[in-house]
């Protein structure tokens, strides 16, 4: 981790910058691998399975067999804290729940909202070097919630064709049936196009590696929406004097561990606090079974002594991270100077190991610097609102001369006629009386 006492305003462009990362140019892929889904199908799926994951599928979608199979490998005590995670995220989620509000905005003009779940939702769950099991539930307990009729999930098989059982367990256990063998680009081009087998999908959710991102965001050019634009996992950490010098580097360290491409930063306005926090690193990283991820984060990551904890906001704001950990006892008397963070972790306790799995909030959340205009997955994701009104004659007579005159001033008559036509019918019926 790179250290920086007290660094110039100047150098704060610099420093809130994300690692530069040479970006592969996969569009073309991306396209190929699409193109030839829509003609061959589940065809295409299984071979580019062969091709780029090196396994043969005999069959895409998983079997009640491997479902039964996997519940039989998972602990107890491994689906009691599941079910736990579970409740949490089912809770915090269902309060974002919206009621109806009927709004009289004139006399007569009545205008609401009503949420909608999207029909079809895609859910990729990746599978690779850590199998993010705890993801299945950030986004299959929102879209159950939000009444989506068909939820997808996609995940990767790997060498012997499996999956892993805490995936199966875990989507079980919320009720998802759809779940198929399928990763990476093609994955995405299934949900984006249908095959025989996988349904075409309206939205698109979920992490992945750069292939399943590159997909993600082509998939869009064909009336698909994704949840968000999605980039390396990060953490920004506030310590002051009250912080725990090795709660930090912990922290630090459980984003770092999710990959080499990660990165975390350390704001303090306390020298010594950086100090410790590094020989905490250093010793706690030794024994980490994923210190060759963590150990490459690290080299991305900066350690910044500023001038007080108001600066370090400020510099945070810049960088606007996935997930801040505020480590300070009065982290809670600065909550209205956060503008830009994804998820905000409070005080000694709150470690983002807790957000990631099982305190209730999503753990879905923009990246790479998007928190300036991106939320988190939430209920809200899966759902979309349309807007009602109804207007009694009262209502329109109230508001249709306004309505004549802003048409007519657009020169839009046809517009204007629309109102003309119904006052004229309510004048003639008043003076009929
Ligand atoms: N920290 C990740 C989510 C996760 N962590 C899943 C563990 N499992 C999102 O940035
Ligand atoms: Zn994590």
């Amino acid at each position: 981790m790179k250290t920086y006492i007290n660094p110039p305003l100047s150098d704060w462009t610099e420093l809130t910058k994300r690692p530069t990362k040479e970006a592969q140019d996969l569009q073309a892929l991306v396209l190929d691998v699409f193109n030839e889904i829509q003609t061959n199908k589940d065809q295409a799926l299984i071979d580019f399975t062969e091709k780029f994951d090196q396994v043969k599928i005999e069959k895409l979608a998983v079997s009640v067999d491997e479902i039964e199979e996997a519940k039989s490998l998972i602990s107890e005590d491994l689906k009691q804290a599941i079910q736990l995670a579970a409740s949490n995220i089912e809770k915090f989620h269902t309060a974002q729940r919206e009621e109806i509000n009927v709004i009289e905005t004139t006399k007569g003009v009545n205008c609401w909202r009503e949420s909608r779940g999207i029909e079809n939702v895609g859910i990729y769950i990746p599978g690779g070097t850590a199998p993010l099991f705890s993801t299945t539930l950030m986004l299959g307990i929102p879209a159950n919630l939000a009444s989506c009729k068909n939820i997808i999930l996609c995940t990767p098989p790997n060498k012997k064709g499996k999956i892993h059982p805490a995936i199966l367990y875990t989507a079980n256990l919320i009720g998802i049936e759809k779940i198929y063998k399928v990763g990476g680009i093609q994955a995405i081009g299934a949900l984006t196009f249908g095959t025989e087998t996988i349904q075409k999908v309206d939205k698109i959710f979920g992490p992945g590696n750069q292939y399943v991102t590159a997909a993600k965001q082509v998939a869009q050019n064909f009336g698909v929406a994704i949840d968000m634009p999605a980039g390396p996992s990060e953490v920004l950490v506030i310590a002051d004097e009250t912080s725990v010098p090795k709660y930090v580097a912990a922290d630090l360290l459980s984003q770092a561990e999710h990959g080499s491409d990660s990165q975390v930063i350390l704001l303090t306005n306390n020298e010594q606090t950086l100090n410790e926090t590094i020989i905490e690193l250093e010793s706690q990283l030794a024994v980490l079974p994923r210190a060759e991820f963590a150990a490459k984060a690290l080299e991305n990551s900066r350690g910044i002594v500023l001038n007080s904890i108001d600066e370090c906001l400020s510099f945070s704001n810049i960088y606007a991270p996935e997930h801040l950990i505020f480590a300070c006892e009065s982290a809670e008397n600065y909550i209205p100077k956060i503008i830009n963070a994804g998820s905000v972790f409070l005080g000694n306790y709150s470690c983002e190991s807790a957000g990631d799995y099982a305190s209730g909030t999503n753990h879905t959340l923009p990246t790479n610097g998007y928190a300036k205009n991106y939320s988190g997955v939430s209920f809200d994701s899966f759902i979309k609102k349309i807007t009602f009104q109804k207007l009694s004659a009262e209502g329109i007579q109230n508001i249709g001369p306004a309505i004549e005159l802003m048409a007519e001033a657009e020169e839009l008559f046809a517009h204007k006629n629309a109102v003309s036509l119904r006052l004229l019918d309510l004048r003639n019926k008043i003076s009929q009386s």
